[in-house]
């Protein structure tokens, strides 16, 4: 059995180690082979992250080719060790070898087929994929400049002209037309290299990374779904019923999905811009961080400060010298970059950094927090095995600068000078709608990415179906719709991200749950009386320690162990902290709602 393994995977070691390969292999040759492991996958991952880097804040051809090829040294690495893994099956391994054994399996996004010139193409394609993205703008007919995703969404986020907004919503949803030839040759590249790895393909290997099984992930996320969708049915009758008032009959219909224009977000996934348009009237908090920061003359690297200040106040070191000469703060005029906000660990040690087309708002205040959270998270782990380097499930990752943000409350804004006064209690409701049109708004559609990308992998979803799925699942889970006609020439999918970028998003979802349990934690841990929206856990040691410990065990442990620590204990993904969190507005919504129609057609 084993031999077999052997020659199927590995013919050139099988050949050459032929006497040896009889032997069952050793505890101590699996301990041996992880080490190897680690430092061989470090070394690939810091060239290659160097290159993407480069890639991602300067896209050309060259870089473009460069980074793939790092990428597919990378991959292919990863996926040979993986192959070469098996052979220890069935070893009764100490524990730590076998959760590393077990995470070198899981660790691709994307697994390359086993042969070379497939590999390859895979990997320019990942590259070419999210350059297309990168660069795509909206040209104008009518001879106007080109306007990129950073214009149109501004469009969308202030114009209340249905023609302005539907021409901007329509113009970034062309630029992922070329896109589209790419993914299906992606799906069917990277399906290859999750069969060679034993996953049925590519969306199971990705629901295999839970310590549960794919099946049982599918059900935790329906799960935690059902127990958010009354919230998100409230919010979404109160909104469309207020679209209406404004944009008529014709518009928006009486008992039809909202078409996904007017949501102030290009994919509609949050909802926060329309704020000023569905305030409540007597329960307006009466400010707007977006005008305070402007007023106040505050700069990108100032927005970021503010983020590191946060986490210094719980206890973190500063971030390194090295963080402020590297990190792309600003959309550079001379050349095209991804402008989709990441953070990076160049050298999993102290060369973090965050890329970002950072502008003056509420928003990016928030996505500042985000990203800061990433690299916070990178630093506590850096001293564990490489294989260990990650949070302790994807959702972790995306959910601490998040949790840490939901502790910017007015009263946090007072300390740290930006507002004069904290409103009263009686303004709870305003408060509330404002976190509950980002967080509340965003719960269906960190669903369906996935749900979508999942059928397209195991092939439920064919080419010809792409487009159709995606907007059946958009239906079904938002309630939104697009505002003009799609065909299967289009590929909207592709203008979102994640989907170029082949990056999970299941994790968004799992972390917009989970960001609320950690801040419920956390708050009393800071022994935080209040209403769970007034609590901030800004200078709280206490807090700062827990979430410090979470952090530093990185990916060393099945993630209930990891959330246990800031929750006094828990061990389940929970969405009772989000629902009890909204609970004051979910009343008020109902109480607005009376007589409206709910759910659409
Ligand atoms: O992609 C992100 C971060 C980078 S990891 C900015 N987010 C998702 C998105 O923008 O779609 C954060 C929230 C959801
Ligand atoms: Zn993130």
């Amino acid at each position: 059995m084993f031999r077999r393994i052997l020659l199927v995977f590995l013919p050139i070691l099988a050949l050459a180690q032929a006497p040896a390969a009889k032997k069952p292999p050793t505890v101590q040759e699996a301990q041996q082979f992880i080490e190897r492991a680690n430092d061989r996958l470090l070394e690939l991952m810091i060239d290659f992250s160097l290159a993407d880097w480069t890639r991602a804040t300067n896209i050309t051809d060259d870089t473009e080719r460069m980074a793939a090829k790092l990428n597919d040294r990378l991959m292919s690495a990863n996926a040979q060790m993986a192959k070469e893994a098996a052979r220890f099956n069935g070893l009764k391994l100490p524990a730590e070898t076998a959760r590393q054994m077990k995470l070198l399996k899981l660790s691709l996004t994307a697994a390359p087929p086993a042969d070379k010139k497939s590999s390859a193409e895979l990997a320019r394609l990942l590259a070419e994929m999210e350059g297309i993205y990168g660069k795509g703008k909206y040209c104008p007919e009518d001879g106007k400049p080109c306007q990129d995703l950073g214009d149109l969404s501004r469009i969308i986020a202030r114009s209340r002209n249905p023609k302005e907004l539907e021409a901007a919503w329509k113009g970034w949803h062309a630029i992922s037309k070329p896109i589209r030839e790419h993914y299906v040759r992606f799906v069917q590249l990277s399906n290859q290299g999750a069969k060679e790895l034993g996953f049925e393909d590519t969306g199971a290997m990705w629901r295999s990374k839970y310590d549960m099984s794919p099946e049982a992930y599918a059900k935790e996320v329906d799960r935690l779904w059902e127990q958010v969708k009354p919230l998100y049915m409230s919010l979404h009758t109160y909104v469309r019923w207020k679209l209406r008032e404004k944009y008529g009959d014709a518009v928006v219909p009486a008992k039809g999905p909202i078409p996904a224009h007017l949501l102030g977000n290009m994919w509609a996934q949050e909802w926060g811009a329309l704020y000023p348009e569905l305030a409540p009237k007597n329960a307006d908090p009466g400010y707007d961080l977006t005008k305070i920061l402007n007023a106040r003359k505050v700069d990108a690297k100032q927005m970021v400060r503010y983020g590191e200040q946060f986490f210094s106040s719980l206890g973190f070191d500063p971030l390194p010298p090295t963080f402020w000469t590297r990190s792309q703060f600003l959309k550079p005029r001379d050349r095209e970059v991804v402008c989709h906000a990441s953070a990076w660990d160049i050298d999993f040690s102290e060369d973090i950094r965050i890329k970002m087309c950072i502008e003056i708002n509420d928003e990016d205040f928030t996505t500042v927090h985000h990203e800061l959270g990433h690299n916070y998270y990178q630093r506590e782990y850096k001293n564990l095995p490489f294989l260990y380097r990650d949070s302790a499930n994807d959702g972790f990752h995306e959910a601490i600068g998040d949790t840490v943000a939901l502790s910017v409350t007015p009263e946090y804004l007072v300390k740290i000078g930006l507002l004069d006064k904290a409103p009263p209690q009686d303004k709870d409701i305003g408060l509330l709608l404002k976190r509950a049109l980002d967080k509340v708004a965003f719960l269906p559609f960190g669903l369906l990415v996935d749900k979508w990308r999942w059928q397209v992998f195991s092939g439920a979803v064919p080419p010809a179906k792409y487009n159709e799925a995606w907007w059946s699942l958009r239906k079904q889970y938002q309630g939104v719709a697009p505002p003009v006609a799609r065909t299967e020439e289009d590929f909207d999918p592709g203008a979102k991200y994640h989907v170029p970028g082949n990056t999970p998003y299941s994790r968004y979802f799992l972390a917009a749950i989970l960001q609320f349990q950690m801040h419920r934690g956390l708050s009393q841990i800071a022994v935080c009386t209040d209403a769970l929206h007034r609590c901030s856990i800004y200078e709280n040691k206490a807090a700062g320690a827990k979430l410090k410990q979470m952090l530093a065990m990185g990916a060393s442990k099945p993630w209930p162990e990891a959330l246990a620590v800031v929750t006094n204990g828990q061990k389940q993904m929970d969405a009772t902290a989000i629902v009890d969190y909204f609970a004051p507005l979910k009343k008020w919504l109902d109480e607005q709602n009376q007589g409206k129609p709910t759910g659409w057609e």
